[in-house]
């Protein structure tokens, strides 16, 4: 089953697409400036008119309307920061009505409609509630990109919040989520989506040959939309953004920590659901768990729902009570020790040898040919969420054979092409420069004030939640080893220990939570679903308006970080039936955990509190550590911005 793609079948191998490494754009422009400027006339440069030249730049930059932008210091140094057709350079110092919008130029963007909306009205499928400024545009970074953007503002000045939104998308994204606009505009946002470069939904076809639309997918394309974003704000109300946000769950969780990694001036508060942030290994496990269920395309997998969920009674039988409550949830999933062999032919026979060793694939995590464990896999607790065709409804397969072998004819058969190994290998190395965003240097970001807040459900077999927790990890981390040599860090990555993750978990975890908080909700699946509360928005399912608060919603919980420095020290998870609120429960900064008070309301958060845990040597495995480094070992990857 596990065939080896045959050497040299797909010579069309791609080398590495993106020019990482290439000159920042103010770096090639103070060579420039530098070499004219010689007084000899000679091309090159002279150390020190370079130097002055340097502090000048410097010195204007400053003045810059987002001085730590670098795209911004290449734009202004090339005196291109301009609005449109009206020639209004630098900051707009002259409002522009909504229509005039359509006149505004960013960052190889151009506006290509602006018009007042008013209810009521449908847009993108959405019935409007509120009137705004529908702004439409196309980003061209490349000659075959096409990223199509939507830029909804509040009517007037006293309209807006002073906030600005961007929203990711799932999947291979492809559309604009207007759902997510029409909420922002009501909530007083400007606010903005795109369809990510490409109209091509799940199916991956749309990446065979376009490599530059895939790189405007997997890396470039919110920083476009949010620099439109603020350019538009900026024009429209003669006012900059006070504030800069962006949510998104699952691959839009990869965008998020995409933003925070490789873009830190573009936002102030990120909300990162369940991010697939280490992007070719989640691939490799989509696929490993995708073969492993569902063997044959269109047969049935081979552990049936109600097997999976038989399961999952019986790892409640074992764990459920372990955080002092039989309730249907784990708190802990790590800390659950259950046999499915229990379950298996020298058990009670509830599930046959192949059924089993499905199960113990999903547990065990992507594993080599010759059983090197590549990346973790599924928690105990969520095998009724397991979904054993989410590999063939995504396209992931497709988009291995498109991108990295270039083929169609024959195709990628992913069942059969696919290995744990050479194919892994190779796909993480053309992939991980415009997919990845695995590192854990957040300091140009925390630098500035940054906060980030992620989250992901414990029940999650899309994404396994351990990526959550191993990342919360490398970043406690690089907290120690940041200052130290390359040489150093290195040797420390090379050697870590369950025991080091640990004692780093609580030495350094307080400084991390001071920008970075992890929220892991249990009995919740992949960006919502299963039996716990996941009303909490941000990607996961949105409460009802009247709890879109900083205490019950994750979005308006980073607002109040970045706009009152006052972090989360809960988040109050909920789940309604209609409107009705049937289950509130707080879930709290990891490792610390919600536990029941012994008394009141188990449906009620109020019975309930966070209380801080030690993270144990003893539940960090070897899959853990090889998360941890590979997030540490790339922590040099923030790419080139665009
Ligand atoms: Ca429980």
């Amino acid at each position: 089953m596990r065939t080896a793609v045959t050497p040299g079948k797909y010579p069309a191998l791609r080398s590495n697409p993106v020019p990482i490494g290439r000159a920042e754009p103010i770096v090639s422009l103070q060579l420039v400036v530098g070499a004219e400027a010689r007084p000899d006339g000679k091309w090159g440069c002279d150390k020190e008119i370079h130097k002055e030249i340097h502090k000048e730049i410097e010195m204007k930059i400053k003045k810059e309307v987002s001085p730590s932008s670098r795209v911004r210091r290449a734009r202004w140094a090339r005196g291109a920061v301009c609005i449109g057709a009206i020639g209004v350079c630098g900051v707009a110092n002259a409002a522009l009505t909504c229509s005039q919008l359509a006149t505004v130029t960013s960052d190889a963007a151009t506006m290509t409609a602006a018009d007042v909306i008013t209810p009521p009205a449908t847009v993108g499928g959405v019935a409007v509630t509120v009137p705004f400024c529908r702004v439409q545009g196309t980003a061209r970074p490349s000659t075959d990109s096409e990223i199509k953007f939507e830029v909804w503002l509040p009517p007037s000045l006293a309209d807006w919040t002073g906030r600005m939104k961007v929203n990711g998308t799932g999947g291979y994204a492809g559309a604009t989520p207007y759902a997510r606009l029409n909420q922002d505009i009501g909530d007083g946002f400007v606010t903005a989506g795109s369809n990510m470069g490409h109209d091509g939904g799940e199916s991956a076809t749309w990446t065979l040959g376009h490599p530059e639309k895939v790189t405007d997918w997997g890396l470039r394309a919110h920083y476009y939309v949010a620099t439109a974003a603020k350019t538009l704000a900026n024009a429209l109300y003669d006012k900059p953004v006070s504030h800069s946000y962006f949510e998104g769950c699952s691959n839009g969780g990869r965008q998020a920590l995409m933003m925070a990694q490789n873009y830190p001036t573009l936002f102030d508060g990120i909300a990162a659901g369940a991010p697939s942030n280490f992007y070719p290994d989640l691939l490799m496990w989509l696929l490993w768990s995708g073969r492993n269920q569902t063997p044959v395309l269109g047969q049935p997998a081979v552990v049936s729902a109600a097997k999976r969920t038989a399961i999952t009674q019986r790892v409640l039988q074992v764990c459920d009570a372990a955080d002092g409550l039989i309730d249907g949830q784990i708190t802990n999933p790590r800390a659950c020790q259950f046999n499915i062999d229990s379950m298996g032919p020298s058990g009670d026979g509830t599930l046959t040898s192949q059924e089993l060793a499905v199960a113990k694939a999903m547990y065990a995590g992507t594993t080599s040919e010759t059983g090197e464990q590549r990346y973790t896999g599924a928690k105990f607790g969520g095998e009724a969420d397991w979904d054993p065709n989410f590999a063939d409804n995504g396209g992931y397969g497709v988009f291995i054979g498109h991108y990295v072998y270039g083929v169609n004819s024959p195709p990628f058969d992913w069942r059969r092409d696919i290995n744990f190994s050479t194919v892994y290998d190779q796909a993480k190395a053309a992939l991980t420069p415009i997919t990845a965003a695995p590192s854990p240097d957040l300091t140009a970001f925390k630098n500035r004030g940054g906060k980030l807040i992620q989250f992901a459900g414990w029940n999650d077999s899309v994404v396994p939640p351990d990526g959550s927790v191993n990342y919360f990890h490398a970043l406690t981390l690089f907290e120690k080893v940041r200052v130290l040599s390359k040489t150093s860090i290195d040797r420390i990555v090379d050697q870590l220990s369950p025991q080091d993750v640990a004692a780093m978990a609580a030495a350094l975890g307080p400084r991390v939570r001071q920008y970075h908080r992890l929220f892991m909700l249990p009995a919740v699946a992949h960006c919502g679903g299963s039996t716990g509360p996941s009303s909490i928005g941000g990607g996961m399912p949105e409460p009802p308006q009247a709890f879109r608060d900083a205490d019950h919603h994750v979005v308006s919980a980073v607002i109040k970080w970045v706009e009152e420095g006052i972090a989360p020290e809960k988040i109050i998870a909920t789940r309604f039936s209609g409107t009705t609120l049937t289950l509130s429960r707080p879930v709290c900064p990891y490792p610390a955990q919600a536990v029941y008070n012994g008394t009141g309301d188990v449906n009620s958060a109020a019975s309930f509190t966070c209380v801080a845990q030690t993270e144990s040597a003893s539940s960090i495995n070897a899959g853990d550590i090889i998360q941890i480094k590979n997030s540490l070992n790339q922590r040099a990857l923030l790419l080139p911005n665009r």
